[in-house]
């Protein structure tokens, strides 16, 4: 039996944590010049290059999980090259506004999802191969953990706190 990963943080938590999100971006990146967005160590991620994964991450990889294994039994979900992506990515809606409007857009559709989940689907099962077999509950706690490793990413390198 393979072991599945599962997630012991509650419901509401998670949920609150996602819809917070945008905001919490805005109040860290908002007031910034667009120039000092792009300021990065040598081979990581600038700001507005993380603020692209976020959006881009949101409907390409989290919420297509979501569906998959709300509507699949057990799926198996393809991995993402986030690297590539962040290379080869179209950045014509890389504005500082335009990110921050398309990622509470995005993060809308998802929260409206996610509310409304009945409780048997938090329980649904699927398989990422590099990382195992998952309850989606534990899915959307790793989607959680992603906003937080990036919200920290972002503040550090601009030198600044995470909002609440
Ligand atoms: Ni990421």
């Amino acid at each position: 039996m393979t072991n599945i990963l599962q997630s012991s943080t509650d419901v509401a938590t998670l949920l609150d944590t996602l819809a917070r999100t945008p905001d919490r971006l805005a109040a860290l990146v908002g007031t910034l010049d667009e120039g000092a967005l792009n300021a990065a160590p040598d081979g990581e991620w600038s700001a507005r290059t993380v603020l692209a994964h976020i959006r881009d991450d949101e409907f390409l990889v989290m919420r297509v999980r979501l569906a998959r294994t709300l509507a699949e039994e057990h799926p198996v979900l393809t991995p993402f090259d986030e690297r590539a992506w962040a290379d080869a990515r179209w950045r014509d809606r890389d504005g500082l506004a335009q990110l921050i409007e398309d990622i509470r857009l995005q993060r809308e559709a998802s929260v409206a999802i996610v509310r409304r989940l009945p409780p048997a689907a938090w329980h649904r099962v699927a398989t990422q191969p590099e990382i195992g077999t998952f309850t989606l509950q534990w899915w959307v706690e790793h989607w959680v953990e992603h906003d937080v490793n990036h919200l920290e990413q972002i503040a550090a390198l601009l030198g600044r706190a995470v909002p609440d």
